[in-house]
């Protein structure tokens, strides 16, 4: 029985639509970056765990005492790197995400994996959101512009705004900076 996995996609973008300059976040807010560690991480079974998906440069862009990204199953796509070459055990390399998502939906993963989250960066971003597998985008909404270098995809029209149970719909404000979160769903 071959179950599909669908998978949710998780960003922060400023006003100008950026998400990263020089290699890491344009921005530092503790909380925002607590909501996408407890987003991704929390499972409703707590024998499963929920994968993370990113791209090769945002792996490389996450502090080494960060890294892997504890408590989920950290899985890196990238055409040029060798299952070795993320320095850790475990973490399988794919060479694109129907590759990744195919494993994913296979054993071992399939028996301990509970939600799938794409966390960037601007490539993968754009392949996931245009695949009928995805099925929410889980997106903050700096309300501030920053200098940035790589941004965020054009958001296909079939996603539309949702109010979702555990996702504070009131305007957030750290350090001064404003910033919503929003959660887009696919149609239909
Ligand atoms: N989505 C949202 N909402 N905010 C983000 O900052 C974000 N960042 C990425 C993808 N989606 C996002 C990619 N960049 C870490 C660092 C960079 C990164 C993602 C994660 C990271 O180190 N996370 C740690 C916690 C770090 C901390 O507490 O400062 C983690 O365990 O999740």
């Amino acid at each position: 029985p071959k179950k599909i996995v669908k998978f949710k996609l998780i960003a922060a973008v400023s006003e100008n639509m950026g998400i990263g300059y020089k290699g890491g976040l344009p921005w530092r807010l503790k909380r925002e970056i607590q909501y996408f560690t407890d987003m991704t991480t929390i499972t409703k079974d707590p024998e499963k765990k929920n994968a993370v998906i990113m791209g090769r440069k945002t792996w490389e862009s996450i502090p080494p005492k960060f890294k892997p990204l504890s408590n989920r199953q950290n899985v890196i796509i990238s055409k040029t790197m060798n299952f070795r070459d993320s320095g850790y055990k475990d973490i399988p390399v794919f060479r694109s995400l129907d590759e990744a998502i195919d494993s994913l939906c296979k054993p071992p993963f399939s028996d301990i994996i509970e939600d799938v989250w794409i966390i960037g960066g601007s490539m993968l971003y754009e392949v996931a959101m245009n695949s009928p597998y995805c099925d929410s985008i889980y997106l903050t909404r700096i309300q501030h512009s920053f200098e940035c270098d790589t941004f965020f995809p054009k958001i296909p029209e079939f996603f539309e705004e949702t109010l979702i149970d555990g996702v504070p719909n009131e305007v957030q404000n750290e350090n001064g900076i404003s910033y919503r979160f929003t959660v887009l769903k696919h149609k239909s």
